[in-house]
């Protein structure tokens, strides 16, 4: 097709690098005859903190993929590599030379998901001649609105209130006004770990060979981010929207059954379980989070999966991952700067290395630079208790947590990892910090059994850094929680403590944290 100017577009849509779905808002009364996209490789999304060379590699891949398949349909497609001469390395840089270039009436963008890509690109505008137009993000099952009705309407948040709301008003696993099952919850049956035997065969998710797309594209960040956290050599992430579908079916098949029992256990060299490793492809919009509700009740409906697990699956996405995102954006930018417990501490270099005795931490975070993944226990009672228990500031644990998975972005990883699990947010996303001892990864995992500490012990030679540290913070953080009736037991338990032993934790507690931070990275 020749058009009348070379380059010249009627409404020039960009897509960001987590919005490689052609269904989006801005793609809403697309022309193919008179429209363009727009798709940037920019240095400076790559480089503003260091990334893991296969969170890299699954973007630019994800975004060639994309561009191919749209290109496929007829789409004009301005794409810009990372590498071309002419690339300015920035959002901003980079939209003022394609909008002066295809002299667009609109630049239109879906909402992206980060603050700070959004208020560069609004930014931007301002140099612009034309105008821009932000539409909602509808790869949510919700709306931003709904949340704000929802939180407007409360004092307090709550996960399960919003989560039976949304249950109600999507009629998902709804029997009537019922809940599917009798209960809500069913938690309760979500708690097993594996016994002396283990966790026996579980088929792991499903791996996608390298084509000649995200070989370049690996080639390309091994040449230009050699000293970023990571490595490449097994790389397996579904990069397009078949390998997305083709994924979830997996999932369905083998291990949406036992998703629920074994939720929160946590192996040696057994990254995955039963978890489903979608979040990449729900976060990049290459899968919708209603599809991966749809085949998992229907699995359950057909008698495939039961129904702990199946509502367990469902909770996350219709609950949690909608909850973190209304948090998100109803409390940015502020939020990002929250730090309810004075944590001031720096990220110890290990957390990118591995390099440590404690076996639980080398594990998950071994398991961090050869798949940039880990498991949602791990991430919170192990790798984020961790950094709670340490007191290491919250704003750089999102930082480490943002450089080394492959499925974060800033909406879904600030929530978590400043609300959920480090309590920055004073109670927002979580009632209670999610503070525990070694005892707790004892029992949830294998990980005790070859570490040189020992979980039971606060003091002394063998003593677990958990251990000690979890009564450090709850001496530390007596006053600042006092209020919060869910930490009674806890405080209680402290009590007991004589003041020789307490004194010995303090001492142990102090050296641990001049020890463990001697060493940073960022
Ligand atoms: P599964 O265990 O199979 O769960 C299914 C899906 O539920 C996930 O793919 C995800 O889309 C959704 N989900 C589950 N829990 C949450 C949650 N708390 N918030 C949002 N979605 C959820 N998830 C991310 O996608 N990106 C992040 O950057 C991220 N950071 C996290 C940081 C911390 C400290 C914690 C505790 C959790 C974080 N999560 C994050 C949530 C969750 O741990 C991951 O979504 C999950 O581990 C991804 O693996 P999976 O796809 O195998 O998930
Ligand atoms: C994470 C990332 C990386 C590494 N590179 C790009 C890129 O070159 N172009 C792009 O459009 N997006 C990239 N992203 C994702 C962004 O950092 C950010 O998460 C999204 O723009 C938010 O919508
Ligand atoms: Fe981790 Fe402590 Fe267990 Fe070692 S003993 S694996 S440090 S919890």
């Amino acid at each position: 097709m020749t058009r009348a100017f070379e380059d010249k577009a009627r409404h020039l849509v960009l897509v960001l690098g987590d919005q490689l779905n052609a269904e989006t808002a801005a793609f809403q009364d697309f022309d193919k005859e008179a429209d363009a996209v727009l798709m940037l490789e920019v240095a400076k999304e790559a480089s503003y903190i260091p990334q893991h060379k296969i969170r890299l590699a699954l973007f630019f891949s994800g975004m060639r993929h994309f561009c191919q398949a749209i290109r496929d349909k007829g789409y004009t497609v301005h794409y810009v590599p990372l590498e071309d001469a002419n690339n300015r390395g920035s959002f901003a840089e980079e939209i003022g030379r394609w909008c002066h270039k295809t002299r667009p009436d609109k630049l239109i963008v879906t909402k992206p998901g980060d603050h700070r890509v959004e208020a560069a690109i609004v930014k931007a505008e301002r140099s612009l001649d034309c105008k821009l137009e932000i539409r909602a993000d509808r790869h949510f099952i919700g709306t931003l609105e709904d949340f704000d009705e929802f939180a407007d309407a409360r004092k307090t948040l709550i996960l399960e209130t919003f989560y039976r709301r949304m249950r109600r008003r999507h009629d998902i696993l709804m029997d009537g006004d019922k809940p599917v099952g009798g209960e809500w919850n069913f938690d309760k049956d979500n708690r097993e770990s594996f016994g002396a035997d283990g966790p026996g065969d579980i088929k792991a998710p499903r791996s996608f060979q390298t084509d000649d797309t995200t070989n370049e594209v690996i080639e390309m960040v091994e040449e230009h981010f050699s000293d970023s956290p990571g490595r490449l050599d097994a790389f397996d992430y579904p990069v397009a929207r078949s390998q997305a579908r083709a994924a979830l079916r997996d999932f369905i098949e083998h291990r949406l059954p036992n998703f629920g029992t074994y939720q929160d256990a946590m192996v040696t060299d057994q990254p995955y379980l039963y978890h489903s490793r979608l979040s990449c492809v729900l976060n990049l919009h290459l899968l919708d989070p209603r599809e991966a509700i749809d085949a998992a009740i229907a699995a359950y409906e057909a008698g495939d999966a039961p129904i702990n697990a199946v509502e367990g699956f469902v909770r996350q996405i219709l609950g949690w991952r909608e909850f973190v995102r209304g948090v998100y954006w109803r409390e940015m930018p502020d939020y990002a700067d929250l730090n309810a417990l004075d944590a001031d501490l720096p990220m110890p270099a290990f957390m990118w290395t591995g390099e440590t005795e404690m076996n639980c931490v080398k594990q998950s975070v071994g398991q961090l630079i050869d798949h940039a993944y880990a498991h949602h226990i791990q991430r919170l009672m192990v790798l984020g208790l961790f950094a709670l228990l340490l007191g290491v500031r919250p704003y750089d644990v999102h930082r480490w947590h943002m450089s080394m998975y492959a499925d974060a972005i800033d909406w879904v990883s600030l929530p978590n990892v400043l609300g959920m699990s480090q309590y920055a947010d004073g109670g927002l996303v979580g009632s209670k910090p999610y503070a525990a001892s070694g005892n707790y990864i004892n029992k949830m995992s294998d990980y005790c059994a070859d570490c040189r500490y020992n979980p039971k012990n606060a003091t002394g030679e063998e003593a677990c850094p958990f251990t000690t540290l979890y009564w450090d913070f709850l001496s530390r953080n007596r006053q600042r929680l006092r209020g919060n009736r869910r930490m009674g037991l806890q405080f209680n338990n402290l009590d007991r403590k004589d003041d020789s032993e307490r004194r010995a934790i303090r001492n142990r507690a102090d050296s641990l944290k001049s020890d463990l931070t001697a060493d940073t990275y960022l």
